[in-house]
Protein backbone atom coordinates (compact mmCIF):
# COMPACT_ATOMS: atom_id res chain seq x y z
CA UNK A 1 0.00 0.00 0.00
CA UNK A 2 1.37 3.51 -0.76
CA UNK A 3 -0.26 6.23 1.21
CA UNK A 4 0.47 9.10 -0.90
CA UNK A 5 2.53 8.62 -4.39
CA UNK A 6 3.91 12.36 -4.52
CA UNK A 7 5.22 12.27 -1.19
CA UNK A 8 6.95 8.48 -2.08
CA UNK A 9 8.06 9.42 -5.31
CA UNK A 10 9.82 12.46 -3.65
CA UNK A 11 10.97 9.99 -1.16
CA UNK A 12 12.59 7.65 -3.57
CA UNK A 13 13.80 10.72 -5.98
CA UNK A 14 15.85 12.22 -3.03
CA UNK A 15 17.02 8.81 -1.54
CA UNK A 16 18.53 7.34 -4.67
CA UNK A 17 20.00 10.47 -5.48
CA UNK A 18 21.75 9.78 -1.97
CA UNK A 19 22.67 6.03 -2.89
CA UNK A 20 24.19 7.63 -6.27
CA UNK A 21 26.09 10.58 -5.14
CA UNK A 22 27.17 9.93 -1.31
CA UNK A 23 27.53 6.38 -0.86
CA UNK A 24 28.79 4.90 -3.90
CA UNK A 25 31.25 6.95 -4.15
CA UNK A 26 32.02 6.10 -0.23
CA UNK A 27 31.83 2.24 -0.81
CA UNK A 28 35.55 1.52 -1.17
CA UNK A 29 36.45 4.14 2.04
CA UNK A 30 34.15 1.77 4.00
CA UNK A 31 35.50 -1.64 2.35
CA UNK A 32 39.16 -0.10 3.14
CA UNK A 33 38.42 0.69 6.69
CA UNK A 34 35.82 -1.04 7.75
CA UNK A 35 33.78 1.71 9.11
CA UNK A 36 31.32 4.22 7.65
CA UNK A 37 32.24 7.62 8.06
CA UNK A 38 30.50 9.84 10.95
CA UNK A 39 29.50 12.46 8.40
CA UNK A 40 28.05 9.90 6.13
CA UNK A 41 26.35 8.52 8.97
CA UNK A 42 25.00 12.48 10.38
CA UNK A 43 23.82 12.22 6.48
CA UNK A 44 21.72 9.32 6.96
CA UNK A 45 20.31 10.15 10.25
CA UNK A 46 19.37 13.72 8.68
CA UNK A 47 17.12 12.26 6.19
CA UNK A 48 15.27 9.59 8.51
CA UNK A 49 16.57 6.75 7.58
CA UNK A 50 17.20 5.13 10.81
CA UNK A 51 13.44 5.75 11.57
CA UNK A 52 11.96 4.42 7.94
CA UNK A 53 9.36 1.82 9.69
CA UNK A 54 8.80 2.92 13.58
CA UNK A 55 5.58 4.06 13.10
CA UNK A 56 4.86 7.96 12.85
CA UNK A 57 3.54 8.88 16.34
CA UNK A 58 7.32 7.49 18.08
CA UNK A 59 9.08 9.85 15.33
CA UNK A 60 9.43 7.32 12.35
CA UNK A 61 8.09 7.55 8.61
CA UNK A 62 5.94 4.53 9.79
CA UNK A 63 6.40 3.32 5.88
CA UNK A 64 4.16 0.65 4.98
CA UNK A 65 5.67 -2.70 3.90
CA UNK A 66 5.05 -1.60 -0.07
CA UNK A 67 6.65 1.46 0.92
CA UNK A 68 9.21 -0.22 2.41
CA UNK A 69 10.81 -3.06 -0.02
CA UNK A 70 10.58 0.15 -2.55
CA UNK A 71 12.93 2.15 -0.32
CA UNK A 72 14.86 -1.30 0.43
CA UNK A 73 15.34 -1.49 -3.22
CA UNK A 74 17.34 1.70 -3.46
CA UNK A 75 19.28 2.06 -0.87
CA UNK A 76 20.68 -1.83 -1.75
CA UNK A 77 22.49 -0.51 -4.76
CA UNK A 78 25.22 0.38 -2.95
CA UNK A 79 27.28 -1.56 0.04
CA UNK A 80 25.05 -3.51 2.11
CA UNK A 81 27.02 -2.14 5.31
CA UNK A 82 24.78 1.26 4.91
CA UNK A 83 21.69 -0.85 4.80
CA UNK A 84 22.92 -2.84 7.72
CA UNK A 85 23.66 0.05 10.33
CA UNK A 86 19.95 1.26 9.44
CA UNK A 87 18.55 -2.16 9.28
CA UNK A 88 18.13 -3.62 12.86
CA UNK A 89 16.20 -0.48 13.77
CA UNK A 90 14.21 -0.32 11.18
CA UNK A 91 13.69 -3.79 11.44
CA UNK A 92 14.70 -6.93 13.69
CA UNK A 93 16.23 -4.56 16.37
CA UNK A 94 12.98 -3.00 16.63
CA UNK A 95 10.09 -4.63 15.64
CA UNK A 96 9.63 -6.91 18.97
CA UNK A 97 8.76 -3.86 20.66
CA UNK A 98 6.82 -2.49 17.94
CA UNK A 99 4.47 -5.82 17.25
CA UNK A 100 4.17 -6.86 21.22
CA UNK A 101 6.05 -4.41 23.43
CA UNK A 102 3.89 -2.56 26.05
CA UNK A 103 2.85 1.50 25.44
CA UNK A 104 5.43 2.24 28.45
CA UNK A 105 8.39 0.68 26.31
CA UNK A 106 7.63 1.68 23.17
CA UNK A 107 7.70 5.32 24.12
CA UNK A 108 10.66 5.14 26.02
CA UNK A 109 12.75 3.34 23.00
CA UNK A 110 11.19 3.98 19.40
CA UNK A 111 11.74 7.76 19.32
CA UNK A 112 15.57 7.61 19.97
CA UNK A 113 15.83 4.65 17.97
CA UNK A 114 13.74 6.60 14.87
CA UNK A 115 15.92 9.57 15.06
CA UNK A 116 19.12 7.02 15.32
CA UNK A 117 20.58 8.73 18.49
CA UNK A 118 20.38 4.66 19.68
CA UNK A 119 21.10 1.75 17.55
CA UNK A 120 18.98 -1.80 18.25
CA UNK A 121 20.23 -5.11 18.16
CA UNK A 122 18.43 -8.47 17.34
CA UNK A 123 20.40 -11.35 19.95
CA UNK A 124 18.13 -14.71 18.81
CA UNK A 125 21.17 -16.84 17.84
CA UNK A 126 23.49 -18.62 20.08
CA UNK A 127 26.98 -20.74 19.47
CA UNK A 128 24.77 -24.15 20.21
CA UNK A 129 21.57 -22.58 18.67
CA UNK A 130 21.40 -21.12 14.71
CA UNK A 131 18.83 -22.51 12.72
CA UNK A 132 17.16 -24.51 15.86
CA UNK A 133 16.42 -20.90 17.42
CA UNK A 134 14.40 -22.39 20.03
CA UNK A 135 17.01 -24.74 21.52
CA UNK A 136 18.39 -21.51 23.14
CA UNK A 137 19.90 -21.96 26.29
CA UNK A 138 20.75 -18.11 27.46
CA UNK A 139 18.64 -18.12 30.58
CA UNK A 140 16.69 -15.35 32.80
CA UNK A 141 15.66 -16.11 36.32
CA UNK A 142 13.25 -13.82 37.87
CA UNK A 143 14.67 -12.36 41.02
CA UNK A 144 12.52 -9.80 42.58
CA UNK A 145 11.94 -6.80 40.09
CA UNK A 146 14.63 -8.11 37.85
CA UNK A 147 15.74 -11.12 35.80
CA UNK A 148 19.47 -12.27 35.84
CA UNK A 149 20.27 -13.14 32.57
CA UNK A 150 23.03 -15.74 31.62
CA UNK A 151 24.65 -16.86 27.98
CA UNK A 152 26.07 -15.94 25.33
CA UNK A 153 24.55 -14.85 21.46
CA UNK A 154 26.57 -15.00 18.37
CA UNK A 155 26.65 -13.12 15.17
CA UNK A 156 25.04 -10.24 16.45
CA UNK A 157 24.66 -7.48 13.74
CA UNK A 158 25.47 -3.74 15.31
CA UNK A 159 26.27 -5.20 18.61
CA UNK A 160 29.44 -3.00 18.44
CA UNK A 161 26.84 -0.07 18.38
CA UNK A 162 24.05 -1.36 19.82
CA UNK A 163 22.50 0.56 22.73
CA UNK A 164 19.85 -1.78 23.16
CA UNK A 165 19.78 -5.57 22.86
CA UNK A 166 15.90 -7.41 21.46
CA UNK A 167 17.16 -10.49 23.77
CA UNK A 168 15.70 -13.92 23.79
CA UNK A 169 16.38 -15.79 26.75
CA UNK A 170 14.86 -18.92 28.54
CA UNK A 171 12.24 -17.67 31.77
CA UNK A 172 11.72 -21.29 32.00
CA UNK A 173 14.39 -23.79 32.18
CA UNK A 174 11.27 -26.88 32.52
CA UNK A 175 10.10 -26.11 29.09
CA UNK A 176 12.41 -27.09 26.62
CA UNK A 177 11.00 -25.43 23.19
CA UNK A 178 10.01 -22.48 22.08
CA UNK A 179 7.27 -21.91 24.75
CA UNK A 180 9.98 -21.39 27.72
CA UNK A 181 11.19 -18.60 25.50
CA UNK A 182 10.62 -14.69 26.43
CA UNK A 183 11.89 -11.58 24.62
CA UNK A 184 13.71 -8.52 26.52
CA UNK A 185 15.24 -5.31 25.67
CA UNK A 186 18.66 -4.60 27.49
CA UNK A 187 20.39 -1.79 27.77
CA UNK A 188 24.38 -0.89 26.83
CA UNK A 189 25.93 -0.41 29.62
CA UNK A 190 24.09 -3.02 32.21
CA UNK A 191 26.71 -4.45 34.66
CA UNK A 192 27.15 -8.10 33.27
CA UNK A 193 26.57 -7.33 29.81
CA UNK A 194 29.78 -7.69 27.18
CA UNK A 195 30.39 -7.13 23.65
CA UNK A 196 32.90 -9.75 22.29
CA UNK A 197 35.69 -8.82 19.51
CA UNK A 198 33.98 -7.72 16.06
CA UNK A 199 34.14 -10.98 13.89
CA UNK A 200 36.38 -11.09 11.04
CA UNK A 201 33.94 -12.13 8.19
CA UNK A 202 34.11 -12.76 4.23
CA UNK A 203 32.60 -9.40 2.94
CA UNK A 204 30.20 -6.47 4.07
CA UNK A 205 33.33 -4.56 5.25
CA UNK A 206 31.64 -1.84 7.69
CA UNK A 207 28.97 -3.52 9.11
CA UNK A 208 30.22 -5.37 12.30
CA UNK A 209 28.98 -8.41 14.22
CA UNK A 210 29.83 -9.62 17.39
CA UNK A 211 29.07 -12.21 20.49
CA UNK A 212 27.00 -10.80 23.16
CA UNK A 213 28.05 -11.94 26.77
CA UNK A 214 25.46 -12.50 29.83
CA UNK A 215 27.13 -12.85 33.25
CA UNK A 216 24.51 -12.50 35.70
CA UNK A 217 23.26 -9.15 33.81
CA UNK A 218 20.02 -8.07 35.96
CA UNK A 219 17.45 -6.39 33.40
CA UNK A 220 14.42 -4.81 34.98
CA UNK A 221 11.41 -6.98 34.80
CA UNK A 222 9.68 -3.91 33.62
CA UNK A 223 11.79 -5.07 30.63
CA UNK A 224 10.48 -8.06 29.31
CA UNK A 225 8.78 -7.27 25.92
CA UNK A 226 4.81 -7.26 26.27
CA UNK A 227 4.85 -7.94 30.04
CA UNK A 228 4.79 -11.54 29.30
CA UNK A 229 6.60 -14.74 29.98
CA UNK A 230 6.81 -17.38 27.00
CA UNK A 231 6.06 -15.53 24.04
CA UNK A 232 9.59 -14.28 23.20
CA UNK A 233 9.95 -16.61 20.32
CA UNK A 234 6.79 -16.08 18.93
CA UNK A 235 7.47 -12.43 19.06
CA UNK A 236 10.86 -13.54 17.01
CA UNK A 237 9.38 -15.29 14.27
CA UNK A 238 6.85 -12.38 13.77
CA UNK A 239 9.60 -10.15 13.88
CA UNK A 240 11.67 -12.75 11.38
CA UNK A 241 8.73 -12.99 8.69
CA UNK A 242 8.97 -8.97 8.00
CA UNK A 243 13.13 -9.58 8.23
CA UNK A 244 12.32 -11.74 5.49
CA UNK A 245 10.62 -9.64 3.11
CA UNK A 246 13.51 -7.08 3.54
CA UNK A 247 15.87 -8.85 3.08
CA UNK A 248 14.54 -9.94 -0.08
CA UNK A 249 13.54 -6.74 -1.32
CA UNK A 250 17.46 -5.98 -0.01
CA UNK A 251 18.32 -9.16 -2.49
CA UNK A 252 16.59 -7.53 -5.49
CA UNK A 253 18.32 -4.09 -4.90
CA UNK A 254 21.76 -5.10 -5.25
CA UNK A 255 21.03 -7.87 -8.10
CA UNK A 256 19.94 -4.59 -10.09
CA UNK A 257 23.07 -3.05 -8.97
CA UNK A 258 25.44 -5.54 -9.90
CA UNK A 259 23.77 -6.34 -13.11
CA UNK A 260 23.87 -2.59 -14.04
CA UNK A 261 27.85 -2.85 -13.30
CA UNK A 262 27.90 -5.74 -15.58
CA UNK A 263 25.79 -4.19 -18.32
CA UNK A 264 28.20 -1.31 -18.23
CA UNK A 265 31.08 -3.15 -18.58
CA UNK A 266 29.92 -5.47 -21.21
CA UNK A 267 29.44 -2.51 -23.42
CA UNK A 268 32.57 -1.00 -22.63
CA UNK A 269 34.68 -3.92 -23.01
CA UNK A 270 35.88 -4.95 -26.57
CA UNK A 271 37.35 -8.46 -27.58
CA UNK A 272 37.10 -9.75 -31.39
CA UNK A 273 36.59 -6.83 -32.47
CA UNK A 274 33.41 -5.67 -30.94
CA UNK A 275 32.51 -4.62 -27.61
CA UNK A 276 31.43 -8.00 -25.71
CA UNK A 277 27.71 -7.12 -25.08
CA UNK A 278 27.14 -8.39 -28.96
CA UNK A 279 27.97 -12.11 -27.64
CA UNK A 280 25.50 -13.83 -27.80
CA UNK A 281 26.73 -15.96 -24.80
CA UNK A 282 27.39 -12.68 -22.76
CA UNK A 283 23.66 -11.66 -23.99
CA UNK A 284 22.23 -14.78 -22.23
CA UNK A 285 23.84 -14.10 -19.07
CA UNK A 286 22.42 -10.35 -19.17
CA UNK A 287 19.20 -11.57 -19.97
CA UNK A 288 18.48 -14.72 -17.56
CA UNK A 289 19.81 -12.00 -14.71
CA UNK A 290 17.30 -9.97 -15.94
CA UNK A 291 14.49 -12.10 -15.64
CA UNK A 292 14.90 -13.12 -12.30
CA UNK A 293 15.79 -10.27 -10.85
CA UNK A 294 12.16 -9.10 -12.29
CA UNK A 295 10.50 -12.21 -11.05
CA UNK A 296 12.10 -11.84 -7.57
CA UNK A 297 10.82 -8.06 -7.85
CA UNK A 298 7.18 -9.16 -8.78
CA UNK A 299 7.30 -11.79 -5.47
CA UNK A 300 8.58 -8.92 -3.17
CA UNK A 301 6.16 -6.40 -4.39
CA UNK A 302 3.07 -9.08 -4.10
CA UNK A 303 3.98 -10.51 -0.70
CA UNK A 304 4.46 -6.68 0.60
CA UNK A 305 0.84 -5.60 -0.32
CA UNK A 306 -0.58 -8.47 0.96
CA UNK A 307 1.13 -8.11 4.22
CA UNK A 308 -0.28 -4.54 4.52
CA UNK A 309 -3.52 -6.11 3.84
CA UNK A 310 -3.41 -7.94 6.97
CA UNK A 311 -2.35 -11.27 5.14
CA UNK A 312 -0.82 -13.85 6.99
CA UNK A 313 2.79 -13.86 4.99
CA UNK A 314 4.71 -16.50 6.91
CA UNK A 315 4.88 -18.90 3.62
CA UNK A 316 5.25 -15.87 0.97
CA UNK A 317 7.91 -14.01 3.04
CA UNK A 318 10.04 -17.54 3.13
CA UNK A 319 9.39 -17.98 -0.45
CA UNK A 320 10.67 -14.13 -1.60
CA UNK A 321 13.77 -14.66 0.85
CA UNK A 322 14.68 -17.89 -0.42
CA UNK A 323 14.22 -16.87 -3.73
CA UNK A 324 15.78 -13.45 -3.90
CA UNK A 325 18.88 -14.39 -2.02
CA UNK A 326 19.26 -17.17 -4.45
CA UNK A 327 18.95 -15.20 -7.62
CA UNK A 328 21.43 -12.52 -5.94
CA UNK A 329 23.56 -15.23 -5.57
CA UNK A 330 23.72 -16.39 -9.25
CA UNK A 331 23.04 -12.79 -10.35
CA UNK A 332 26.50 -12.10 -8.78
CA UNK A 333 28.17 -15.09 -9.79
CA UNK A 334 27.21 -14.36 -13.69
CA UNK A 335 28.05 -10.62 -12.89
CA UNK A 336 31.55 -11.80 -12.15
CA UNK A 337 31.78 -13.42 -15.17
CA UNK A 338 30.84 -10.73 -17.21
CA UNK A 339 33.88 -9.48 -16.00
CA UNK A 340 35.96 -11.46 -16.53
CA UNK A 341 39.36 -11.41 -15.17
CA UNK A 342 38.80 -7.58 -13.85
CA UNK A 343 35.54 -9.38 -12.33
CA UNK A 344 38.18 -10.86 -9.78
CA UNK A 345 40.38 -7.73 -8.80
CA UNK A 346 39.23 -5.95 -6.52
CA UNK A 347 39.30 -2.41 -8.59
CA UNK A 348 35.90 -3.43 -9.79
CA UNK A 349 32.91 -3.20 -7.21
CA UNK A 350 31.83 -6.70 -8.41
CA UNK A 351 34.63 -8.78 -6.43
CA UNK A 352 33.33 -7.07 -3.65
CA UNK A 353 29.11 -7.47 -4.05
CA UNK A 354 30.17 -10.91 -4.77
CA UNK A 355 31.53 -11.74 -1.26
CA UNK A 356 28.80 -9.49 0.20
CA UNK A 357 25.78 -11.07 -1.45
CA UNK A 358 26.79 -14.65 0.29
CA UNK A 359 25.17 -13.57 3.34
CA UNK A 360 21.74 -12.89 2.06
CA UNK A 361 21.26 -16.86 1.78
CA UNK A 362 22.49 -17.30 5.26
CA UNK A 363 21.73 -14.69 7.59
CA UNK A 364 17.35 -14.16 8.88
CA UNK A 365 17.19 -17.88 8.29
CA UNK A 366 19.18 -20.08 5.70
CA UNK A 367 17.59 -20.77 2.91
CA UNK A 368 17.20 -25.14 4.08
CA UNK A 369 15.16 -22.87 6.98
CA UNK A 370 12.99 -21.12 4.40
CA UNK A 371 12.51 -24.15 2.50
CA UNK A 372 11.42 -26.12 5.93
CA UNK A 373 8.91 -23.17 6.54
CA UNK A 374 7.56 -23.35 3.25
CA UNK A 375 6.57 -27.34 2.98
CA UNK A 376 5.64 -26.98 7.10
CA UNK A 377 3.09 -24.67 6.16
CA UNK A 378 1.88 -26.32 2.95
CA UNK A 379 1.36 -29.51 5.08
CA UNK A 380 -0.17 -27.95 7.86
CA UNK A 381 -2.61 -26.11 5.71
CA UNK A 382 -3.62 -28.68 3.65
CA UNK A 383 -4.47 -30.57 6.96
CA UNK A 384 -6.49 -28.41 8.59
N1 LIG B 1 4.58 -16.14 13.52
C1 LIG B 1 4.01 -16.36 14.74
N2 LIG B 1 4.22 -17.49 15.43
C2 LIG B 1 5.01 -18.42 14.89
C3 LIG B 1 5.63 -18.27 13.64
C4 LIG B 1 5.38 -17.06 12.93
N3 LIG B 1 5.91 -16.84 11.75
N4 LIG B 1 6.35 -19.35 13.36
C5 LIG B 1 6.22 -20.20 14.41
N5 LIG B 1 5.40 -19.62 15.33
C6 LIG B 1 4.95 -20.23 16.60
C7 LIG B 1 4.30 -21.56 16.32
O1 LIG B 1 2.93 -21.41 16.00
C8 LIG B 1 4.52 -22.30 17.62
O2 LIG B 1 3.56 -21.89 18.54
P1 LIG B 1 2.61 -22.99 19.31
O3 LIG B 1 3.58 -23.85 20.08
O4 LIG B 1 1.75 -22.15 20.19
O5 LIG B 1 1.90 -23.73 18.25
C9 LIG B 1 5.86 -21.78 18.10
O6 LIG B 1 6.07 -20.53 17.43
C10 LIG B 1 7.00 -22.72 17.77
O7 LIG B 1 7.00 -22.93 16.36
P2 LIG B 1 7.63 -24.21 15.66
O8 LIG B 1 7.12 -25.44 16.38
O9 LIG B 1 7.38 -24.12 14.22
O10 LIG B 1 9.18 -24.02 16.01
P3 LIG B 1 10.45 -24.88 15.63
O11 LIG B 1 11.31 -24.96 16.82
O12 LIG B 1 10.04 -26.16 15.00
O13 LIG B 1 11.29 -23.98 14.58
C11 LIG B 1 11.99 -22.69 12.69
C12 LIG B 1 10.86 -23.28 13.57
C13 LIG B 1 13.02 -23.67 12.26
C14 LIG B 1 11.23 -22.17 11.50
C15 LIG B 1 12.65 -21.52 13.48
O14 LIG B 1 13.44 -22.01 14.54
C16 LIG B 1 13.50 -20.62 12.61
O15 LIG B 1 12.96 -19.74 11.94
N6 LIG B 1 14.82 -20.83 12.62
C17 LIG B 1 15.76 -19.93 11.95
C18 LIG B 1 16.11 -18.82 12.86
C19 LIG B 1 16.67 -17.67 12.09
O16 LIG B 1 16.10 -17.20 11.11
N7 LIG B 1 17.79 -17.20 12.56
C20 LIG B 1 18.42 -16.11 11.89
C21 LIG B 1 19.18 -15.33 12.87
S1 LIG B 1 18.27 -14.09 13.56
S2 LIG B 1 18.71 -12.63 12.32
Amino acid sequence: MIRDQETMTVLLDTLSRFVRERLVPAENDVAETDAIPADVVADMRELGLFGLCIPEEYGGLGLTMEEEVLVAFEIAKTSPAFRSLIGTNNGIGSQGLIVDGTEQQKRDYLPRLASGELIASFALTEPGAGSDAASLRTSARRDGDFYVLNGTKRFITNAPEAGIFTVMARTDPEVKGAGGISAFIVEQGTPGLSIGKPDKKMGQKGAHTADVIFENCRVPAANLIGGKEGVGFKTAMKVLDKGRLHIAAICVGAAERMLDDALRYAIEREQFGKPIAEFQLVQAMLADSKAEIYAARSMVLDAARRRDDKEDISTEAACCKMFASEMCGRVADRAVQVHGGAGYVSEYAIERFYRDVRLFRIYEGTTQVQQLVIARNMIRRAQA
